[in-house]
């Protein structure tokens, strides 16, 4: 009696354990709790499609206001640069909210707010993934995010300009809030990706303008805000400039419970010097492989969140110097900045010198746009 009872405790323990472990894990061994734990359902699948995507070593492309205007077009519906140049629309598509703080009709890049909702909606339902960042105004001199004047100590709480960014920030909930889709009005899921690249010195949030704890407490103030505000459909990045170690990565980051995806921002300058591509693609590599030990020890989805090299005027950028550095690692995604003018893009459009060497790069079987991304998500 004695015996078989030692052996159902045994069993009963043993069971606990296997429960436990199938609960708190998932099918990337890594935890999939997200920073805001009362995150809507699709805001909890985005994220467990994201470690899918690391686990399998999958890596989605992604374009900035992709279906807002291109090379030689502006607002044509369903129109895109990746489209027209590659057959298929990004996973990933990336707008920014700056200028949403002024109650301006359009963004800092003259996209109408409007017009981003309809695009997000519409993305949402092509089962694409959409992520936002945010050029905010300086709140203290009402200069551009480029103004690196003092802001951060003026509007954390008792600061005199603490009142006016919760109005911002009440301003960047109701957008958020709006974001709803089908007859239930459900939220859409986004990557909300505030004060990027603060490890560069060229933003009012970056290294020099403010201490690392200035930086963390408007990181947690923001992020506390938006929850308590009731927005439950935002997965948090976080997304330095370069960094030279995991302890700067590291420096400013607010904590596992604050942050769902980590990345960071990189471009390829001076491609005219032929050396350049070889530098980057090693300096990516490098960053590359010491975010997979973060994100194995913070156990967070890692991203590509920005780069790309302006104009592209390197023939085979895509596949020797990008996917030469991704293909070794397991980022989720890979984000490319926006084509803004004829001498400012970072995709191809018809008829470009990159473009055969883009269709190489979307080729890969690893590699997945907008329609195998979609024709994925559906098989499960
Ligand atoms: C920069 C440039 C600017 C733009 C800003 C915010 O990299 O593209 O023209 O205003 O991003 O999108």
């Amino acid at each position: 009696m004695k015996d078989l009872l030692k052996k159902l405790c045994t069993l009963l323990s043993h069971t606990v354990c296997c429960l436990v472990l199938l609960l708190g894990s998932s099918h990337s061994g890594f935890s999939q709790e997200t920073a805001d734990k009362k995150a809507n359902k699709a805001t909890r699948r985005l994220y467990s499609d994201l470690h899918r995507a690391m686990k399998d070593s999958l890596l989605l492309f992604g374009h900035q206001d992709d279906l807002a205007y291109g090379i030689g077009w502006k607002y044509q519906h369903g129109q895109s640069d990746v489209l027209r140049s590659a057959g298929a629309y990004p996973a990933v598509f990336g707008w920014d909210l700056g200028h949403l703080e002024l109650d301006a009709a359009t963004n800092l890049d003259s996209v109408p707010f409007d017009r981003m909702l309809d695009f997000i909606k519409h993305v949402h339902k092509m089962g694409g993934i959409n992520t936002i960042s945010w050029h905010l105004r300086n709140p203290q001199s009402a200069g551009s995010s480029w103004d690196t004047a003092t802001a951060i100590r003026h509007i954390l709480p008792g600061g005199e300009k603490h009142a006016l960014y919760l109005s911002w920030l009440d301003k960047v909930a109701d957008f958020m809030l709006s974001l709803k889709t089908g007859a239930f009005g459900k939220k859409i899921p986004i990557i909300f990706r505030p004060y990027h690249e603060h490890t560069g010195s060229w933003f009012w949030w970056g290294e020099k303008s403010c201490t690392a704890q200035e930086y963390i407490a408007l990181w947690k103030l923001t992020v506390d805000r938006l929850k308590a505000r009731g927005v439950n459909n935002l997965l948090y990045a976080y997304s330095p400039a370069e960094f030279r170690s995991a302890e700067h990565y590291l420096e400013r980051y607010p904590g596992d419970d604050y942050v769902d995806v980590i990345g960071f921002d990189t471009y390829h300058h001076n491609p005219q010097d032929s050396l350049s591509s070889v530098w980057f693609s090693q300096r990516l590599s490098s960053s590359l492989a010491t975010m997979s030990q973060i994100s194995a020890a913070h156990q967070k989805v890692m991203v590509l969140s920005e780069t790309g090299c302006e104009q592209i005027p390197v023939q085979n950028w895509w596949t020797s110097v990008l996917w030469n550095a991704l293909k070794n690692y397991q980022a989720a995604y890979v984000l490319v900045w926006r084509n803004g003018r004829p001498d400012h893009y970072y995709a191809p459009y018809p008829g470009h010198a990159s473009q055969e060497d883009f269709k190489n790069f979307q080729s890969q079987s690893r590699v997945l746009f907008q329609d195998k991304w979609k024709a994925l998500r559906k098989q499960k």
